[in-house]
């Protein structure tokens, strides 16, 4: 999967796909990330990618022109199977969303800034508009950060156990079961005795307990309502 990420501040994305599994996925050639800085397409001499809203208004506005040079010129180059603007007004990300866009082929991000992004750039490019959350963050980099973690894991080979995203919370709309892992005794502490039985099948049984009543205390939400 080729990952093209159009920012106003590459730096913030250099680190987060620097370390662990997304590095690895990187290493194997699994995932190829660029990240490119929008204020190199500007077109103006005082290199400006934003500016007044019509109308008025308190904010700046992300200018059309140097982010459709940027996209033009990266679709000139392959073809992209999703554009995606990152944006608290988007769709709420879920594991449902992430497990779709993991098995696209290449896939441009566009970082929102300021008051946001001149809307004809929406209108004409964007295929798919999204938010992390009901928060508001100052720009879209922190977001398109999550977004790639949680997409990256998610494609095949990318993790060493291949059941292990299979397993994870939310892939089934149920929280995870709790986990322990040596000694059996800490303090007084003990790990339940099923998992120590070597019963196999209770085992499981007793993981979709946990899982389920979890679920049912933390996040009713995701039970009995979509899908
Ligand atoms: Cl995608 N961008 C910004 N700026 N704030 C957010 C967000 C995105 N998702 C939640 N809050």
């Amino acid at each position: 999967m080729r990952i093209d990420i159009l920012t106003l501040l590459p730096q913030l994305l250099e680190s987060p796909f620097s370390a662990s599994i997304l590095q690895r996925a990187k290493d194997k050639g699994i995932l190829d990330i660029h990240l490119h800085n929008i204020r190199d397409y500007a077109t103006n001499k005082h290199k400006n990618v934003d500016d007044y809203q019509y109308g008025g208004g308190a904010g700046m506005v992300m200018a059309v022109e140097p982010i459709a040079l940027l996209i033009d010129q990266l679709k000139g180059e392959r073809e992209y199977d999703e554009i995606i603007y990152m944006t608290p007004d988007g769709e709420v990300l879920d594991q449902n969303i992430c497990n779709q866009i993991s098995l696209k082929g290449n896939i441009i991000i566009l970082c929102g800034h300021y008051k946001g992004v001149d809307e004809r750039i929406r209108e004409h490019y964007i295929t798919r508009e999204i938010s992390i959350g009901s928060y508001v963050l100052s720009g879209g980099e922190l977001a398109a950060a999550v977004l790639v973690d949680a997409i990256g894991r998610l494609i095949p080979g990318v993790l060493n156990d291949e059941t292990s995203a299979l397993t994870d919370s939310f892939q089934d709309n149920l929280l995870s079961p709790p986990v322990y892992t040596r000694p059996p005794e800490f303090r007084g502490w003990k790990v339940p005795e099923v998992l120590l039985s070597g019963d196999f099948n209770k085992i499981e049984l007793w993981r979709e307990e946990q899982a389920l009543k979890r679920t049912k205390a933390r996040r009713p939400d995701l039970l009995g309502n979509d899908e």
